[in-house]
């Protein structure tokens, strides 16, 4: 070990990792520019990191075609009753689990060296951040964290002898026996893949992948599931939402923060540049919000990370002109396409497609291919004091007071392009039953509607149930201070299967509509599903959108959503008692709406 650990816990849970998984090196880390140099001189020795003469400081990284996404059927909520994890998470008794773990666990790093990555999430120091230390035997998931987290060996110092951290134990399951050469992207098969969560002790145990929120530890499984459970515990919440903030011709500023579930447009609406003159955008945060009440009574969010894991494939100047500035350089590309001249390339770039080029699984590819270049959940690991358009505000700890709350998700019918809460407990029905088509971000079949309440069904640590109680506690708590709550779609297609709406650096039409909404400057229709724009109070000037398209953009079909409730009923259904009485009324009203 190159250091000496002072604070008790650490040293004792290191040597136990140590004694059980049996490293051949522990090595712990500091944070410094030189020690990620040093990680990716032996990723670039092994011919694992491939640099991109293109962008400097940036490398390729591909992974084994079974390692791709998030594993959900393989992640767990460990605790003692099944109850406490509810119906939408997967269950095994902790002491179980632990066993079954215990054992894929030993001797799993030979022939690896165990790396100890102290970090925070939020600002080193602030009282609104939480540390971690994750154990993992992946050097790539080290430089990842450098960039996703803060990692430091002030977080240490500040651990002191006796300060609390969270332990995140992570293994690619694939030890080394002496002699054998390494694979390109180690990790074990499906079946002994976990992601396991123990929220009523604080802890993560992870094995099997080495691939984003399976392995970066600090992200989904700490900053999510376990926060969450914390949050409601404590009284705040942890959500997987982007933060922007948005400022008006006159200067006020709004603060929005957005769920909407994997790959459905996160880090494109936090980094989006209006298209309407006088408006101004910044990013604070493209996926997780961390919100605590301040000593005004209102919701204040503060971006727990340190970075942007984003989806590459559709990321381009037209589209998202921000995160393409973010990438030149100190960039990690995984499972995104090499062209012939040392760049990066994936579906959906600017310009012409590569005549030739090599795709995700390391065979030549040209534009005649069956398959992609780049895998659909090809993503960029990037610094966010990297982005153009990174807010001067995203560090600070005090965080920025929300106005608008935004639900949503991919669906190609039924839901209307935007409407509004017609109040919080409305607004908790809408963020509870909202629905989704599933995307490449997870491994499992791709473009089936599920429900995905507040886009949080993969990442709430405790019971569903609870949860939706607790966003209506929060309700009670703020009061009149309440951000107000939207819903959107920015996917709903025509006929002929082409999206209606043009997206992306337009979306600031609708949030215009919200800020407006927010000043009272603007009426709305009432409709069974909640308020609508009223006509010409969608700011369209400029664009290019024919009255038909709007027509269909906006229309909210009474029988589409009757035909809703069944499913809505059986998903609500699922909680049994746990379900709130205000929802089980918000579905009533609903239904009375209808008709
Ligand atoms: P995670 O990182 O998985 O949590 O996802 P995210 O919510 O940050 O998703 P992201 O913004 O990366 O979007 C993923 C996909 O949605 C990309 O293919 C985008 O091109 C597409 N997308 C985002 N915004 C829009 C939009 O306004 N319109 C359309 N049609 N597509 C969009
Ligand atoms: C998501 O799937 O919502 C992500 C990517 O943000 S991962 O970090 O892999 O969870
Ligand atoms: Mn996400």
């Amino acid at each position: 070990m190159n250091i000496t650990v002072k604070n008790k816990k650490l040293k004792s849970w290191i040597k136990e990792v140590a004694d059980l998984c049996k490293p051949d090196d522990i090595y712990v880390c500091n944070g410094s520019k030189e020690e990620y140099n040093l990680m990716l001189e032996k990723l670039l020795e092994s011919r694992i990191a491939i640099p991109l003469k293109k962008r400097p400081g940036s490398f390729l990284f591909r992974s084994d075609p079974s390692d791709v996404a998030r594993v959900e059927n393989r992640t767990y909520i460990s605790t003692p009753l099944k109850e406490e994890a509810g119906p939408m998470n997967n269950w095994i008794e902790p002491s179980e689990l632990k066993k079954t773990m215990l054992d894929l666990y030993k001797g799993c790093m030979k022939g690896r060296t165990m790396y100890v990555i102290p970090f925070s999430m939020g600002p080193v120091g602030s009282p609104i951040s939480k540390i971690g230390i994750e154990v993992s035997d992946s050097p790539y998931v080290v430089i990842n964290m450098h960039i996703m987290t803060r990692v430091s060996s002030r977080v240490l110092e500040l651990l002191s002898t006796d300060g609390e951290f969270i332990p995140c134990l992570h293994s690619v399951g694939a030890p080394l026996s002496k002699g054998q050469e390494d694979s390109q992207w180690p990790c074990a098969p499906i079946e002994q893949k976990y992601i396991s969560h123990f929220p009523e002790e604080n802890l993560i145990w992870s094995y099997g992948s080495g691939y984003g929120g399976n392995a970066l530890l600090g992200k989904k499984c700490l900053a999510l599931r376990i926060a969450s459970a914390m949050a409601r515990r404590e009284g705040w919440m942890a959500e997987h939402m982007l933060i922007l903030r948005l400022t008006g011709p006159e200067g006020k500023q709004y603060h929005i923060a957005a769920a909407f579930p994997s790959a459905c447009g996160k880090t494109n609406l936090a980094m989006m540049q209006p298209s309407i003159p006088g408006w101004k955008c910044e990013c604070i945060g493209d996926d997780i919000a961390w919100m605590k009440t301040g000593p005004d009574g209102r919701l204040y969010a503060i971006n727990p990370e340190n970075g942007f894991f984003g989806v590459a494939p559709g990321t381009s100047y037209n589209t998202n002109p921000m995160a393409m500035d973010t990438l030149n350089e100190n960039v990690l590309f995984t499972n995104c396409a090499l062209t012939d001249d040392g760049d990066v390339w994936w579906e959906g770039m600017d310009g012409d497609e590569p005549a030739h080029a090599i795709d995700w699984k390391g065979r030549d590819w040209t534009p005649e291919s069956v398959e992609e270049a780049a895998h659909p959940n090809a993503r960029f690991t990037a610094p966010a004091s990297q982005c153009p358009v990174i807010c001067k505000d995203w560090e600070k700890p005090e965080g920025v007071p929300i106005d608008i709350f935004i639900f949503g998700g991919r669906r190609g019918s039924v839901a209307p392009l935007v409407y509004e809460a017609y109040n919080w407990d409305h607004g908790v029905f809408l963020g509870s039953t909202a629905a989704s088509e599933t995307t490449a971000a997870n491994i499992g079949a791709l473009g089936n509607l599920r429900r995905d309440p507040f886009a949080m069904k993969p990442f709430c640590g405790y019971n569903m149930g609870d949860y939706f109680q607790h966003w209506l506690d929060m309700g009670d708590r703020l009061g009149d201070k309440a951000p107000r709550i939207f819903y959107v779609n920015w996917f709903r297609k025509s006929g002929d299967g082409k999206f209606l709406w043009p997206g992306f650096s337009d979306n600031s039409r609708v949030l215009k509509w919200m800020c407006e909404r927010v000043d009272g400057k603007v009426g709305a229709r009432e409709t069974p599903i909640g308020l609508l724009p009223d006509e010409g109070d969608l700011d369209l000037s400029g664009l290019d959108l024919s009255t038909d398209d709007m027509r269909e953009i906006m229309i909210v079909d009474t029988d589409d959503w009757k035909a809703e409730l069944p499913d809505i009923e059986s998903h609500f259904d699922k909680f049994g008692d746990r379900l709130p009485e205000r929802l089980k009324k918000q579905l009533q009203e609903f239904r009375k709406r209808l008709g």
